[in-house]
């Protein structure tokens, strides 16, 4: 290892850029480590209007979301790296829960740290130096967004995902905050032109404006990041979305010519739980160790068991299915989360002979808030 860097900037450029795409990422840009104005201040703009609901970690300071040198002092450059996710489309339903794209195989966090901690040696090994590297995925408080555009990998669309003209937008965000002098690349250009699909195809009306996604209203958020209640008039327009949303992504034409399958195995079906979910048996899961023993290593652990579980029940409500009816009578009987036995009531009256197991569950039920949804389901209030 020599201690001085000999390299210039244009130098270090050339062998970033080579590195990570043999480490099998897609896209790959340079920024500086300076401030994102521009991004700084939609964000702060979101965050007044509400639009963050209550996660915690976006309502932390503008000052730090928006600084590369908030999370690393010594911090130069950000390298921005995007991998596809794009696994193909979902077969037709067949009556199960829907996964979005970014699920289907093993937990993102967990690959892309791998390769991003591989890449942070290679380029030590090339450069004969050690680095000083902060290595992340979705994971830090930081606009990925923003950092990627400035870095060149794409522009903003008007579903707020950033587009790439090479991959279009089924892509990770995954980011190198590094102190290495990395000459950087011109920021993302691209526009939407007069489409304005994914505004229109959008079921709750969460693109409030161009570019603007109100999280209170956003099928993501209530399905994977919410622990508590899906409002009830919510609850129809999930439709089959069990985990997560693609629609302003799937109307997105960039995505229909444009999309990249993903060449990481890690990402494919086979590595996780797939597009569907099958609601009876994930509606039946009653423990934690069944949960962790079904979905550990994937994505959908993040709702929660019970989470998940609420999700498949507003599912198999909205698409009436008679089938699941003995699962959702036994999880209004039995489960013990309140979140999980009142989503399974609404569902039950949803569906044809849902009614007999809500009249009886009635006279047991402890939780005040389950027996209002209860009552609602019988038509009662
Ligand atoms: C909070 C969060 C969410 C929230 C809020 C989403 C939102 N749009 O704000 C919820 C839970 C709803 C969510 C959903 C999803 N998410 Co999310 N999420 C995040 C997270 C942690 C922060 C996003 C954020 O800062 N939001 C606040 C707003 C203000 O910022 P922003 O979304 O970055 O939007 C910026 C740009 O769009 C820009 N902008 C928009 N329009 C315009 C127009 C102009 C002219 C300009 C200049 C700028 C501009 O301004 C905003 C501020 O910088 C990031 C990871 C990270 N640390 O950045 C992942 C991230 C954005 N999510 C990601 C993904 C994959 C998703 C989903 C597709 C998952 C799914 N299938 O269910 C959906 C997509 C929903 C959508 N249409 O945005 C990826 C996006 C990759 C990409 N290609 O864009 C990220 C980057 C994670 C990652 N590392 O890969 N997410
Ligand atoms: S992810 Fe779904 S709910 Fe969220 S903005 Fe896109 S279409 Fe709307
Ligand atoms: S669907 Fe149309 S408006 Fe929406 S992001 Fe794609 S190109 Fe832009």
């Amino acid at each position: 290892m020599t201690p001085a860097l000999k390299t210039s900037p244009k130098e270090n450029r050339e062998t970033v850029l080579r590195l990570a795409r043999a480490a099998g990422f897609d896209l790959v840009g340079v920024t500086s480590a300076e401030p994102l104005e521009k991004g700084g201040e939609r964000l702060r703009r979101w965050q007044e209007a509400g639009m963050s609901a209550d996660l915690g970690y976006m309502q932390r300071p503008v000052e730090l979301l928006s600084n590369p040198k908030k999370l690393q002092k010594s911090a130069r450059s950000v390298i921005s790296l995007g991998v596809s996710y794009y696994g193909g489309d979902h077969p037709e339903n067949i009556g199960a829960g829907h996964v979005a794209r970014y699920a289907w195989g093993r937990d993102y966090h967990d690959s892309i740290k791998e390769r991003l901690l591989r890449l942070r040696g290679d380029i030590e090994a090339e450069l004969g130096t050690r680095v000083k590297a902060r290595a992340f995925t979705d994971a830090v408080p930081l606009l990925e967004r923003s950092a990627a555009q400035r870095a060149g990998l794409g522009f903003f669309g008007r579903n707020a995902c950033l587009i790439s003209r090479e991959v279009g937008s089924y892509f990770f965000i995954a980011d190198l905050i590094i102190d290495l002098d990395i000459e950087p690349d011109a920021p993302g250009e691209g526009t939407c032109g007069r489409c304005s699909r994914c505004m229109d195809a959008c079921p709750t009306g969460a693109i409030r404006e161009p570019g603007v996604v109100d999280a209170r209203l956003c099928i993501s958020y209530l399905t994977i990041e919410n622990r508590g209640d899906i409002p009830p008039d919510l609850r129809e327009r999930i439709g089959d979305r069990a985990f997560g949303c693609d629609i302003c992504q799937e109307v997105c034409p960039y995505n229909k010519t444009k999309a990249r399958k993903t060449g990481w195995s890690d990402f494919l079906p086979e590595a996780g739980a797939g597009p569907y979910l099958d609601l009876r048996e994930v509606i039946a899961v009653r423990t934690e160790e069944e949960f962790e023993r079904r979905f550990g290593g994937t994505a959908l652990t993040r709702p929660g068991r019970a989470g998940l579980v609420r999700n498949c029940c507003v599912v198999a409500g909205n698409l009436r299915l008679g089938s699941v009816l003995p699962a959702l009578e036994e999880a209004l009987r039995s489960d013990d989360s309140p979140v999980v036995r009142g989503h399974a009531a609404w569902a039950l009256g949803r569906i044809d002979g849902g009614r007999r197991a809500l009249t009886e569950a009635l006279e047991e039920e402890p939780d005040g808030g389950v027996r209002e949804e209860i009552e609602a389901a019988l038509g009662r209030s």
